[in-house]
């Protein structure tokens, strides 16, 4: 078993080793330079005072955050905090944004983040919000585009590792998800030498509300034991379905880079989410108990809650027939991608040497004439030869992943070949090629996975970047590339860093999310319990241990700005409203000896700093966020006695009468 393997398995490094080695070497002492450098140097340049033309939405990997870029330039605009804490935005500090990390397992300030994914309305990327999946501990986030800050986050129970997810039905009715390891469901001491019998996948269906975006989790399809590893919804004649590669249909329960790659042919599965739905309005399915977070940002407090939820509806295949069905696929799949009309479904076999492409019309006709090969766990196995739509012969080696652009081409990133290869939907023919440095992973045109791509380029997300950069010790910066794909030749315009791993990326107009940008929020909308609306409001408040300080700042001071009579082991709550009422005006709160970051608030918004004072004497606060001529001038004291003191508490601005 091992020996057919090892023949492939030792050719993947070498040829990674050769790809990268001859690139290295394209050039004299440096990276191979581009051709047509003032010609691509003025497609990328946007002058000062000019905007980007697209946003870039690039999910940070493993730092759990999201990047926004703008194209061409290639600048960093945001870090968008998601599932990990960010000091710089306070999210995960603050009392209003912690419940947003809250989890089954606790607070959880990490996160493994891998693909953004715009809404859509009729098929088209609409701008409104932008989903996230936390792979480590099941999760899924919304973000909303008219602040760039998280507002929601959702744990998906029955799941190990939320990889194929959270992709988009056409009007954005659903998010979808999959679990990457199999577990045994519900979970229990089971051994992986039981892999194979007691283990299970699962698909997850999240609705959306149209208006709100809130999600919800509607139903989950138990699957059996294999990985599920992408996902992607069908649009126009395969709306209504939708689509997860697996790889591991061998079961095996270790050592998976042999074991796990012996089969010629996994499956996509195909979910009809649309007949399933039917089952559960109807009444159908298992509830099943289970415990899960969901953790909503409420517009009018500024403050997220977290709801517990303990259970969840289940279909069994074998009890609910025409839910699923598998799609054989050579070899180990790694990207599912269904083209813009809907009808082609790609599917990537990273093993495979070529790229098999099936038709949505024929699966639906195999389907119709049950045209089965066999029936795992009550899922139709649909016979190979009668759904393929087309191959791709030999188009390179490692292909993960295909967007699509408006002109009926695709575009394939190859992992081990490094290169992206373009090709002909529906003639299968290869019709350029472009190296990319190095290692890509993802590639994303804008609008290239939804009805409506706007080809203008293609961003390659690679894994390494070698000598691409000026060195920055043992590890160098994570990066992406823009290429130029409006003409017949593709054409590398430019290399940019990113922040974290640039795992996935989406892109769209930027005129299609600025219209929609929130400048500031409203002081008299503000309906957080501990704001206030003038500096005539600010007061200290003791309730025993309990210390709540009710604080305003504009430029350039705080009010009250001196405190008295807080003691050691009070638990002291800052409560900073930001009274300014204009755009880019946030101002910022942090105190000495604070085991904590610092807060950072919106115009019109309130933030909450919790601070357990350790030790007698005067701890000076102050704003972090530049905000004026006199920004450091905008300071204050709190004045900490001992235990047990009973000094009253005094607060003042500008005079020692307290407010
Ligand atoms: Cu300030």
């Amino acid at each position: 078993m091992y020996k057919k393997m090892l023949p492939l398995l030792l050719a993947l490094p070498l040829l990674f080793f050769i790809t990268s080695c001859s690139e290295y070497t394209g050039s004299k002492g440096g990276p191979q330079a581009i051709s047509g450098v003032a010609d691509a140097a003025s497609k990328v340049y946007v002058p000062p005072g000019k905007y980007d033309e697209f946003y870039l939405f690039t999910s940070g990997g493993f730092n759990g955050q999201m990047g926004v870029y703008g194209l061409p330039s290639g600048r960093l605009f945001r870090v968008i905090p998601v599932f990990s804490v960010d000091a710089e935005k306070g999210y995960g500090f603050s009392e209003e944004t912690k419940s947003l990390l809250m989890t089954s397992y606790g607070f959880m300030p990490w996160d493994d983040a891998h693909h953004p994914e715009l809404s859509q309305t009729d098929g088209i990327t609409d701008g409104r919000w932008i989903f996230i999946n936390g792979n480590n501990t099941p999760r899924i986030a919304r973000i909303d585009l008219s602040t760039f800050e998280t507002v929601e986050t959702i744990e998906i129970p029955n799941s190990a590792g939320n990889h194929g997810s959270p992709f988009t039905t056409q009007n954005t009715e659903y998010v979808i998800a999959s679990t990457r390891f199999s577990v045994p469901i519900p979970q229990a001491d089971i051994s992986t030498k039981d892999f194979a019998t007691r283990y299970k996948g699962t698909i997850t269906m999240l609705k959306v509300d149209p208006n709100t975006g809130e999600m919800s989790i509607h139903f989950q399809i138990l699957c059996p034991g294999f990985d599920y590893d992408k996902a992607h919804c069908g649009k126009g004649p395969s709306h209504g379905w939708a689509f997860f590669t697996s790889y591991n249909t061998e079961q095996a329960g270790t050592l998976k880079e042999i074991e796990a790659s012996q089969n010629d042919k996994d499956y996509i599965a195909a979910v009809n989410w649309k007949k399933a739905a039917e089952y559960i309005d109807a009444g159908k399915g298992e509830e099943m108990t289970v415990t899960y977070y969901h953790n909503i940002m409420d517009e009018a407090t500024q403050t997220a809650t977290s709801r517990v939820i303990k259970s969840v509806k289940v279909l069994d295949p074998l009890k609910y027939e025409g839910i699923i069905y598998y799609l054989p696929t050579p070899k180990s799949p790694h990207g599912v991608d269904v083209d813009p009309s809907g009808e082609y479904i790609v599917g990537n076999g990273k093993l495979s040497t070529d790229l098999t492409v099936h038709s949505t019309t024929r699966m639906l006709k195999a389907i119709e004439n049950k045209a089965y090969e066999k029936v795992i766990d009550g899922i139709p196995v649909l016979k190979y030869d009668e759904i393929v739509a087309g191959v791709v012969k030999q188009p390179g080696l490692g292909p993960l992943h295909t967007e699509f652009d408006e002109k009926g081409n695709a575009y394939t990133s190859f992992f081990i070949s490094s290169e992206i290869v373009k090709w002909k939907l529906g003639t299968w023919e290869i019709l350029d090629r472009i190296p990319t440095y190095y290692s890509i992973g993802h590639l994303c045109v804008p609008g290239g996975d939804s009805r409506k791509p706007w080809g203008k380029y293609v961003i390659a997300l690679n894994k390494i970047t070698k000598d691409r950069y000026l060195p920055t010790g043992p590890e160098l910066t994570q990066s992406a590339q823009l290429i130029d794909i409006s003409g017949e030749k593709m054409q590398l315009l430019l290399d940019f860093p990113t922040v974290g791993e640039p795992h996935y990326a989406q892109a769209i107009p930027a005129d299609k999310v600025m219209p929609r940008t929130k400048k500031f929020y409203k002081l008299e909308e503000n309906k957080h319990p501990h704001a206030i609306k003038s500096e005539d409001e600010a007061k200290v408040v003791r309730d025993g241990k309990i210390v709540h300080v009710y604080m305003a700042s504009i430029r350039s001071h705080f009010t009250p700005d001196n405190i008295e009579g807080i003691r050691v082991g009070d638990e002291v709550y800052f409560h900073v409203t930001n009274m300014e009422q204009d755009w880019d005006v946030p101002h910022g709160f942090a105190i000495m000896g604070a085991q904590n970051a610092e807060l950072l608030i919106m115009p019109g918004q309130t933030r909450t700093l919790k601070w357990i004072p350790q030790n007698t004497g005067v701890y000076p606060f102050y704003c972090t966020d530049f905000c004026s001529a006199l920004h450091q001038e905008m300071q204050g004291y709190v004045v900490v006695s001992p235990q047990g003191s009973n000094k009253p508490l005094k607060w003042w601005t500008g005079s020692d009468n307290a407010l």
